[in-house]
């Protein structure tokens, strides 16, 4: 396979004014036709008279025609995934009857079955797998769609924009016409076909028009969709009040299906969703799951303006519509429940995984440069950082700066297929401003490293700061340039009162510092003592950021510093160091350390009532297993994973007393509900939990099989069982039993039972997960199911990073099977292994070797393209 590359996009040489399709659904061949009303592009400089379409192997042509003349052979070419007809006219409906089996298609690309439903994932290049087409974002066209179905299996027959005719056939079967009056790329069309449920409701949008909204889910699912259509009510008001997005077709669906490889998708009008990122019930759904129903159905919605109306020309800009939408569906979160909160959840996210994907032989900038598979830069880098890019250019604008500057885009641009570029030159121009530095940021991978340092002249009251910045060689990226970094400071004096400061002239107590050099110094005036530096507010830039904090100051920052974020990041290094100093004397075969200070900041933390339940459970929870793997020289999974046990036993065992009080005092005495204010005190509870149990305390034990067995909430009980799983209480095989048998009709808490097995460290941890996979739960054609189970043997640190190389043996198994069936999830799951450089070298060279082994295969594009590059 080769890769394509940015620098030779060209414009494409026909254009497709209106599509007209027609699928005739069958349980064992669906014909699809075609009408493209075809013209030569004016603006290609390629002068040819020859169409090439995209297709895919799995469509099979049956007749071609020219204006109503049908094609003999001899007139076009078909092969190698490309119909290729060799002499056109200027103008032309082009007519094209094909045949696909979606029975049969277990890659989940274009359209395929699941459950007993009809659904398409056109995204990045699935329509080529429908029909042929011209399959790229910049072919935008106005879709009218006619599907017929047998209506007693499908009575239920969607796609995108409105219904406008609805009969029978000759045959007696049922046809509905779709017609989409917004132009759109192929990627963003969508078809659904099923025996569904409907929940209605409407929305009257700024203007005073009426909007239908239906989510439509199978129909034992129905009483879980309440939730996600009050998210996308709120969202849709959202998006009126803070970007004047107003939405333009006259119904807006979703259809909840099981089988898809990613979380949702934007379709013009018809958005499809995985079922985990929909349905929620308090009694089957967890707090976190409910935000991320809320969040997902707000970032597909929120596509509607970012992405759809206008979308991006080509996929290296697909930062341009992830990026910018994540950003959106971040804030939407921020303003819905608590900013700090959101924030460091973020930011945390991203630290451990975003850092670690640009930190390996994947890392790519957020437009890249090339790619032999679009599938595998859905990452990420694009989706994460790419929100962070946008979040700095907010930073650097402000509120109504950005503002300004969104309206200019997407008045410019409404209906057009445009490039980051086109995003970036609407904020300058809308706010005078020059970007161009900043610009680097969409084309440099890596993440940049900033190392401060400073001095206080108490005479002169002057207080500087000296940054320096450097970003590491990334693949085909050995030399940077000096990035535009935003950092955000504070000062705090030692009473912890935030300090004023003069700094350009003006008497602040924060500032925003412009690091746009290798090297520069930043000098506050009338600083009238000694601070401590408050560094990277909000996380104001996607950097690793080094300065060096004694452990006196960063108790003071966990404790006081008025920037809620750095409160939490202050006590995240604490712990880092504790960890790091325990790793080593794990490494060194050393007696472990039985203080920290860590003590002493947490028991400030769990006696000041006066803080949101939720920012303590975050302060409390250690750097994970996966954030200390991405902070590590070498990794050493079991030294990571002593060492977090022994600092939360310390911790557990010095403030029993203080544990088993915040547990008593956060229970939420009201019916459920997913609000703020209950998901706050939930989470404090159950982090309280965890560590009174871990102190060894009988009654924390007795207290936490009783919560699980007295919980009316998935949030409570699934807490409670992890932690009986987790301690490998005496209850543990009852639990887990019983959770099954209670559960076992609902897909989505059986997902969540086969994770949680799945990360049970035992003795025989691997046959455990091998087990798993022939329950009759389990079913590898379901990629929830799938990412369940390698995802929890992914966190079962002595089952899959076991030194004889078992885990990894296991994992590679199961890429090499999915590697032709779904090569998409297959090559997600290549992950843990393209990471072998940074293992200790027992566990490198086992990694390297799954990954040569699954390189002797016959490997689809995208398994290819991340083990070739992670050998390479
Ligand atoms: N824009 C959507 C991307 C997506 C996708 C990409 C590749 C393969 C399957 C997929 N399903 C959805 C999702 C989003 O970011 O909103
Ligand atoms: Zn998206």
């Amino acid at each position: 396979p080769s890769a394509i590359y940015l620098k030779d996009y060209t414009v494409p040489n026909f254009l497709i004014d209106k599509t007209e399709l027609t699928f005739d659904l069958d349980e064992t061949q669906t014909i699809v036709t075609s009408r493209l009303h075809l013209r030569r592009n004016p603006e290609s400089k390629v002068q040819t008279s020859a169409l090439v379409l995209d297709g895919g192997e799995d469509v099979k042509l049956i007749g071609v025609a020219i204006d109503e003349y049908a094609l003999p052979e001899q007139e076009y070419t078909n092969k190698d995934d490309k119909l290729i007809i060799t002499a056109t006219p200027n103008e032309f409906v082009l007519t094209c009857e094909t045949m696909i089996e979606p029975q049969n298609n277990t890659k989940l690309e274009g359209l395929y079955r699941s459950s007993s439903m009809f659904c398409t994932q056109c995204e990045a290049e699935g329509f080529r797998h429908i029909t042929y087409y011209l399959d790229r974002p910049d072919v935008m066209s106005i879709f009218t769609t006619t599907i017929i179905g047998d209506e007693s299996r499908y009575p239920v027959m969607l796609s995108n924009g409105n219904e406008i005719e609805r009969g029978k056939t000759e045959e007696g079967k049922t046809f509905v016409t779709w017609h989409d009056p917004f132009k759109k790329p192929a990627y963003l069309f969508a078809l659904v076909a099923g025996d569904l449920e409907v929940l209605n409701d409407n929305f009257t949008t700024m203007s005073g028009r009426d909007v239908k909204l239906q989510i439509f889910t199978e129909k034992h699912n129905i009483d879980k969709v309440d939730f996600a259509m009050d998210s996308l009510k709120r969202s849709m008001k959202w998006d009126e009040e803070v970007y004047g997005r107003e939405y333009d077709l006259d119904i807006f669906m979703i259809v909840a299906v099981d089988d898809f490889n990613m979380g949702a998708m934007e379709n013009k009008g018809l958005n499809i969703f995985n079922s985990s990122c929909l349905l929620a019930s308090p009694e089957t759904t967890t707090d976190d799951a409910y935000l991320r129903v809320e969040a997902v159905v707000a970032h597909e919605y929120f596509h509607n303006w970012s992405g759809n109306r206008v979308t991006c020309r080509d996929w290296f800009q697909l930062s341009l519509k992830e990026g910018f939408t994540v950003f959106r569906d971040q804030s939407f979160s921020a303003d819905t429940h608590s900013d700090v909160v959101k924030r460091v959840e973020d930011v945390s996210f991203l630290k451990t995984a975003q850092f670690a994907e640009d930190a390996g032989p994947m890392s790519h900038p957020i437009r890249p440069a090339s790619f032999i598979e679009i599938s595998n830069f859905y990452t990420l880098t694009i989706y994460e950082k790419g929100a962070e890019v946008v979040r700095m250019i907010h930073t650097l604008l402000g509120e109504e700066g950005f503002r300004k500057g969104s309206d200019l885009y997407f008045e410019r641009h409404d209906g057009q297929a445009v490039t980051c570029d086109d995003f970036v030159k609407a904020m300058e121009d809308a706010n005078g401003v020059d970007l161009s530095q900043f610009k680097r940021w969409y084309s440099q991978a890596g993440t940049p490293r900033l190392t401060v340092t400073d001095s206080y002249d108490e005479q002169a009251q002057t207080y500087s700061l000296t940054i320096q910045q450097m970003t590491p060689p990334t693949p085909n990226q050995p030399t940077k340039l000096a990035l535009h970094i935003p950092v955000k400071v504070g000062l705090v004096g030692q009473s912890n009162e935030a300090l004023s400061f003069t700094f350009d002239g003006q008497t602040q107590d924060e500032v925003v510092l412009h690091v746009n050099d290798v090297e520069q110094t930043f000098v506050f005036e009338n600083v009238m003592s000694k601070p401590v530096p408050s560094l990277l507010r909000g996380f104001s830039a996607p950097v690793k950021l080094d300065y060096d904090y004694s452990t006196e100051q960063l108790l003071q920052l966990m404790s006081g510093d008025p920037d809620g974020f750095n409160r939490w990041s202050a006590s995240q290094q604490l712990a880092v160091n504790e960890l790091n100093k325990l790793i080593e004397q794990y490494q060194n075969g050393a007696q472990f350390s039985e203080e920290t200070p860590l003590v002493e900041g947490f028991k400030a933390l769990l006696a000041d009532e006066s803080l949101d339940p939720a920012m303590v459970a975050l302060i409390l929870g250690l750097p994970s297993q996966a954030y200390m793997s991405e902070l590590a020289d070498k990794i050493d999974p079991q030294a990571i994973k002593a060492a977090r046990e022994h600092l939360r036993g310390i911790a557990a065992k010095a403030l029993e007393v203080e544990f088993k009080h915040v547990y008593e005092s956060n229970a939420v005495s009201e019916a459920y509900q997913a609000n703020a204010e209950q998901i706050a005190k939930r989470s404090l509870k159950n982090a309280a939990l965890s560590y009174w149990v871990a102190s060894g305390s009988d009654e924390a034990k007795a207290a936490v099989v009783r919560q699980y067995r007295n919980a009316d909430n998935m949030t409570d009980q699934f807490a409670a069982l992890s932690c009986v799983v987790h301690f490998n209480l005496a209850e543990a095989d009852e639990l887990l039993n019983a959770f099954f048998e209670q559960w076992k009709h609902e897909a989505l808490v059986v997902n969540k039972w086969l994770m949680l097995s799945a990360a049970r460290e035992q003795e025989n941890g691997l046959e455990q997960v091998k087990a798993l996979m022939e329950h009759p739960s389990f079913d590898i054609k379901n990629p929830n199911k799938l990412r369940s189970v390698i995802g929890g043997l992914g966190q079962n640190v002595d089952a899959f990073h076991n030194l004889d190389g078992s885990g990894y043996a296991f994992l590679a198994d199961q890429i090499i099977l999915l590697n032709k069936r779904n090569p998409q999830i297959a090559s997600r799951l290549c992950t843990p292994l393209t990471r072998w450089q940074r293992m200790v070298p027992a566990l490198a060279e086992k990694m390297k070797g799954e990954l040569e082994r699954i390189a002797r295969e016959d490997l689809s594009k995208d398994v290819y393209e991340v083990v070739s590059k992670s050998l390479a």
